[in-house]
């Protein structure tokens, strides 16, 4: 008896659920989209895309996204029409690393004591993948090309 009440009430709750829309269940955690790729390195682990904008864009397309605390797999896709590239700071610390990647043309990355990781410069249409370490808080992408970040190519990667 107990089971068959529990049988309808659930079959209720479906009906419900695929009817009405339903408010009340709580909203799905943000890295599903993490949920086809690499294979669980136990917690802490999540993957994110950040993408240039299209076109000659001195931005990105994503402008915001969030990460799981621990190893943090970044994966940069550029169809912009110009060089591009995603390097990770703390909130703060971008101006620093853009002044330190002046001197390293043709690709004009950070040395490593000025991000805490970064894609390669990548040419329009190319993918890269990189990971990247990171405590909870707040972190800037930015792209170090010259010229790029101070017309504001750069995003927000919240970390919890
Ligand atoms: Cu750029």
């Amino acid at each position: 008896m107990k089971k068959l009440s529990f049988a309808l009430l659930l079959v209720v709750s479906l009906t419900l659920a695929a009817c009405g829309e339903e408010k009340a269940t709580p909203a799905p955690t943000t890295n599903n989209g993490a949920a086809t790729s690499a294979p669980s390195t136990g917690g802490g682990s999540s993957a994110i895309t950040i993408d240039a904008a299209d076109g000659g864009t001195l931005a990105y397309k994503t402008t915001a996204v969030e990460a799981a605390a621990g190893e943090v797999t970044v994966t940069f896709n550029n169809p912009g029409a110009l060089a591009h590239n995603v390097v990770i700071v703390k909130a703060g610390d971008e101006q620093p690393a853009v002044d330190a990647s002046m001197a390293s043309a043709p690709d004009f990355l950070p040395p490593a004591d000025k991000s805490l990781g970064h894609s390669k410069t990548i040419a329009t249409g190319a993918s890269d993948t990189f990971t990247v370490s990171l405590q909870p808080g707040t972190y800037s992408f930015i792209c170090t090309y010259p010229a790029h970040y101070t017309a504001g190519m750069k995003g927000t990667l919240t970390v919890k």
